[in-house]
């Protein structure tokens, strides 16, 4: 495996840093290229969804990733990302976070961080685009993200360096996504993901996909990532796309 060695170029604004990074992996960049940008202004969310970006409030991050692996497994660079940024916010700020299957980092419920992991096919064969957008501060949030987004610099009660928490996550990115690559990388990816989040085992969810919407309780993860989920006929399904919530004890039926 070749040395894992990241190079970071910064703007200071992009429509995204995840289209910046997929023209340049196109162009033939390396893997480990990072593109920061002090604001987006089209930052994308899955399913044509919109993250929202302001000037200064967030870390706006995209790496460039050619993984040596089966790309039936591919799905696993997602919950790689999220358990490098469960660990960047720990180390850096002390900030205990979940993670909301498959790419939500949470405080409180909150949604402090979104991932969003991209393919892209390029003359060096099909690469992946892994984006983080995590909140900075909470001042510029607009009306919408009231009551949805948290921000580091509330959770940790401090001011951030956003300097700080760049430097946290491509060192926690570098390690898991070399840990990934190794022979039992796969296993032990699952296994810290579990343990990081309160989502894998036991907890009463809704599942929404454009096809159903149903209640179920999580039973852990399949080898490549997928959430498995019990309904209440008893019947396991395996997730591998839609949006997961928290069921309140009020909610009782799908
Ligand atoms: C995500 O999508 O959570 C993936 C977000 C990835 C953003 C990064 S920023 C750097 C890189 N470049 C990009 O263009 N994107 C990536 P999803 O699970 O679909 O969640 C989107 C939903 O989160 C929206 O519909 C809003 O409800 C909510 N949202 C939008 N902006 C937010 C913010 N700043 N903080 C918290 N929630 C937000």
């Amino acid at each position: 495996m070749p040395e894992f060695a990241p190079q970071i170029l910064r703007f200071d604004s992009l429509p995204s840093t995840n289209l910046e990074a997929a023209k340049r992996a196109v162009q033939g960049a390396p893997e480990g290229l990072c593109i920061v940008a002090s604001e987006q202004t089209a930052g994308r969310g899955r399913l044509q969804r919109h993250w929202i970006s302001p000037k200064n409030a967030g870390l706006y991050f995209s790496i460039i990733l050619r993984p040596e692996l089966d790309q039936r497994i591919w799905p696993l660079v997602t919950l790689m990302a999220s358990i490098a940024v469960h660990d960047t916010l720990l180390d850096a700020y002390a900030v205990e976070t979940d993670i909301k299957w498959p790419n939500d980092i949470l405080v409180n419920e909150s949604k402090l961080c979104g991932i969003l992991a991209e393919t892209v096919d390029t003359p060096l064969g099909r690469a992946i685009v892994v984006g983080i957008g995590i909140n900075l501060t909470s001042k510029s949030f607009p009306p919408e993200l009231e009551g949805i987004a948290a921000s580091l610099e509330a959770a940790a009660n401090q001011a951030v360096d956003p300097e700080v928490v760049l430097k946290a996550l491509v060192n926690a990115l570098g390690s898991y996504y070399q840990k990934l690559q190794q022979p039992a990388g796969t296993h032990e990816i699952l296994r810290t993901w579990c343990a990081f989040s309160s989502y894998a085992q036991g907890k009463r969810i809704r599942v929404t996909d454009s096809n159903e919407s149903f209640i179920g309780i999580t039973r852990g993860l399949e080898c490549d990532g997928a959430l498995r989920v019990e309904t209440d006929r008893a019947e396991i399904k395996i997730v591998r796309a839609g949006d997961v919530t928290n069921v309140r004890p009020w909610e009782r039926r799908a």
